[in-house]
């Protein structure tokens, strides 16, 4: 009964709680003396992904390449943490068959609109709003919520911590942690 690697893709709206939870849980990890790593906008927008934009086209190549990165990870031996909108189904999909079955946690990070506006921690929606930022996604670009994925917290209706719990429970059970 090894522990097995994998991803845990966290999918969902701007402002849905991914990298705040993915954060809690690399805690956990590093406490449970597992080692992880986390991808998000940060190191991976801002470097290996930064001559890509918002459109179609560009969302999707983004999650291909941090697909591939993540099977690097996985390889490696890490449990790999990844939050990205990640808009599309069939690009979620796409990673998920990159990887071999189990290596792939969909974590689908639930959240209204109306919650996810109203938290708005950049400033980002009201931007799209008065179209200072075009194709936001859930104003004016498409989110294709999951159809079976893994795990689904909800943000809005959930505290952090039920959610943290929720997923760490997951990994426990499925021999992750
Ligand atoms: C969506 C955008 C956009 C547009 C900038 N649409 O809340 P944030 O700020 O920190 O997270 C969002 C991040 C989304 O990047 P991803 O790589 O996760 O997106 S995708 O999976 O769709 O490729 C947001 C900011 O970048 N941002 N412009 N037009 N989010």
């Amino acid at each position: 009964n090894k522990i097995k690697s994998a991803v845990l893709w966290f999918t969902g709206l701007s402002g849905s709680g991914k990298s705040t939870i993915a954060v809690e849980i690399e805690k956990e990890l590093y406490h449970a003396g597992i080692l992880s790593y986390r991808l998000d906008g940060d190191n991976i927008r801002h470097g290996l992904n930064r001559d890509l934009g918002f459109t179609p086209q560009e969302r999707t190549e983004n999650i291909r390449r941090i697909g591939e990165v993540s099977k690097l990870f996985v390889d490696a031996g890490i449990l790999t943490l990844a939050s990205f909108i990640s808009p599309y189904r069939k690009d979620r999909e796409m990673v998920r068959n990159l990887l071999d079955k189990g290596e792939f946690v969909e974590v689908y990070v639930k959240c209204d609109l109306s919650e996810c506006e109203k938290r708005d921690p950049k400033g980002l929606y009201k931007k799209a709003r008065n179209g200072e930022i075009k194709s936001f996604t859930g104003i004016h670009s498409p989110y294709e919520e999951p159809i079976s994925p893994e795990i689904i917290v909800e943000t809005d209706k959930q505290t952090l911590q039920e959610s943290v719990n929720q997923i760490l429970n997951y990994l426990i059970k499925n021999k992750y942690m």
